[in-house]
Order: structure tokens, then sequence, then C-alpha cells
């Protein structure tokens, strides 16, 4: 078989997948067995939702970060796509257990992913059975060792995010990510870390994969909903923030607003916490990793760690 490959350089390590077994419908299979029809309905529509969720290693073992939160938003997005899933939320969560567990692993991003089979192609999936699958992935650093240390630099997309009333964009939807994929590979392509899209209006709405804070006078701005993803990790960040004193704001702004921030950083399952060192070529304060952004970054990996025991209730230990 001959497969055509991308010629990206992303440092995303996902190159060779390492998936090992795969949670599939209900059976725990090897990846090389886990395959679908060429004429399933969600290769042609992008009519998936999906998950993206880490587990951290921790002193008691593997721990899943805000495990019910995630496999709730799954089910809220196949809610908005339409879809009747059979699993409930503790289903989920126990098939997503199950894989780390059947796998072994320390720590791992966790995929999630819903779609419909190939009973019938055209747009309307009515007879189109629904299929969960559950893969881990060893997953480092989302953009890079480098981005995370000397800080990410940012490009304002010419794509624009999606209008809420184009596609449904509170939806985690395969089909929403062509408009993520289109930004990042122009951004990449152009030298840059990530891209940075506004919504229709012009304001700021998120990164390609991440959610987006900037720091100014002392009080965090967190981007305000509009057509963003609502992020579990923008919600653990402001959780943390408040806790450590920090006065947070949720508000809408321009890029020129984000220019002149005294720093900015992106945030997300896989990017973590991400300062970045500047947009469209002009540095964020010195242009260098921000002192707020990196504390952020660090406070975050404790408490996703499990070194920091008020926030235990945000982890589900695998092994208990
Ligand atoms: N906005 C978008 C568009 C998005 O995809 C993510 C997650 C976020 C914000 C942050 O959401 P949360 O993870 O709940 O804090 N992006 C996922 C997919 C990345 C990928 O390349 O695939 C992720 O971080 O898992």
């Amino acid at each position: 078989m001959s497969a055509q490959t991308s010629t990206s350089t992303a440092p995303a390590t996902t190159s060779s997948m390492h998936a090992g077994l795969i949670w599939f419908d209900g059976h725990v299979v090897p990846e090389a067995e886990a395959q679908v029809s060429v004429l399933t309905h969600a290769l042609h529509y992008g009519t998936s939702v999906f998950e993206g969720i880490r587990a951290y290693e921790t002193e008691r073992g593997a721990a899943v970060f805000r495990l019910g939160e995630h496999s709730q938003r799954l089910l809220d997005s196949a809610k908005i796509l339409g879809m009747h899933p059979s699993w409930s939320v503790d289903e989920i969560d126990r098939a997503i257990l199950d894989t780390i567990r059947a796998n072994e692993r320390r720590s791992c991003y966790i995929r999630p992913l819903m779609w419909y089979g190939a009973e019938s192609l055209g747009v309307n999936p009515g007879r189109n059975r629904l299929h969960l699958m559950v893969a881990t992935l060893p997953w480092g650093i989302y953009l890079g060792d480098e981005a995370v240390r000397k800080g990410a630099a940012l490009m304002t997309s010419s794509w624009r995010r999606s209008a809420g009333d184009i596609m449904p964009t509170k939806a985690k939807a395969g089909g929403n990510y062509v408009n993520s994929v289109l930004a990042n590979a122009e951004a990449r392509e152009s030298g840059f870390d990530e891209a940075l899209l506004l919504d229709k209006e012009g304001y700021v709405a998120e990164g390609s994969g991440e959610n987006i804070f900037f720091l100014k006078g002392g009080t965090l701005y967190a981007l305000a909903h509009s057509v963003n993803l609502r992020g579990i990790t923008r919600d653990t960040v402001i959780t943390l923030a408040r806790d450590m004193g920090t006065p947070v704001e949720s508000t809408m702004a321009t890029r020129d607003e984000l220019y002149v921030a005294d720093e900015v950083f992106m945030v997300g399952t896989a990017a973590e916490v991400t300062p970045i060192a500047s947009i469209d070529r002009r540095p964020i304060g010195t242009g260098v990793a921000g002192p707020y952004g990196l504390a952020m970054r660090e406070h975050y990996l404790d408490v996703v760690g499990g070194r920091r025991s008020e926030y235990h209730h945000w982890l589900t230990f695998v092994n208990d």
C-alpha cells in the first residue's frame, strides 16, 4: 500500500503513531485492526466529534486531567451535530481508563472519536451507525520545546475562525477542523509556530487549537467565548490565576490590543500553557516568554502532575 505523506515539519510528535491497543466499539484491539471502510460518512463529510485529553504521571501512577468534563463535552459535541449516541459519560470515562490500562501508559494524550459509519453515502446520515474509538498516544510538547522556552511566534491568519451561524464552533467536530488545519499550515509555511484566528468581526478568536490569554497592568484577560471553543484548560487557568490572587476578566480584544499587552499566552490540552514571544513579528513585552506565563505553565504542570493536592478533585487516578 502506498500512502501520500505530509511534508510538514510540525514538531507535534505524532509522526509515528504508536497507539498500541485501541478501544473500538467496545473491544480493545491492536491499532492495525482498528480499521474503517473508505465509504465512512465521516471521511466524506467530516461528521465526527472528538476530544483531546491528557493523562500525566503522578506519584500515584497515571492520572487523567478533568476526565468527566471531557467526556461530557464529547457528548455535547455529538448533541450539537444531532447524533444520538448510546454511550453515557460513565461509559466513555471507563473506555478511556480501560485503554490507558491496556497500554500500561504512565502518561499520554487521549483521543476519543465518535463518527458516522459506512451504511450510506449522501449528506443525510439517517441510516449511518455511530462508532466510538479511544486511542492513547505518546505526545510531547505541542509546539515543540523551543517554542515553550523562548515563546512562540504567532501570525494572524488570513483564514477567519468560522462564524457560529456557519459552523457549530462549540462542537469539537471533525469538519470544523479544516479551518484550523488551513490556518496552522499557513502559519507554519510562513515560518511561524502557530496561527492566530480572528472572528468575522475582526476580534481575536483563538489559535488553531488553543485559547488565548493576555496580561495587562496586572490583570489577566481571557478572551471571551464568542466563537471560541469552551476550553477546559481556559477554565483551569482562570481558576488557578484567581487562586494565585490575579484579577481575571473575560473580554473581547482586537489584534492590536494583543500587540501592546505585557504578556500573551496560549492554553489547551495539547499546548498546555505556551508563552507567546511575538505576534505578526511585533515583540510582545520584551519579546521573550514572559514571567507570568512561564510561572503559570509551571503551576499548571504541577497541578496536572498531582503535585498540588488542593486540585486532586480534577484528577482521575487510573489505578485506583
Ligand atoms: N480551541 C480549539 C480550536 C481547540 O482545538 C482546543 C483544543 C482548544 C481551544 C483548547 O481546548 P481545551 O483542550 O479544552 O483546553 N485542541 C485540541 C486538539 C489539538 C490537535 O492538534 O488535535 C487539544 O488541545 O487537545
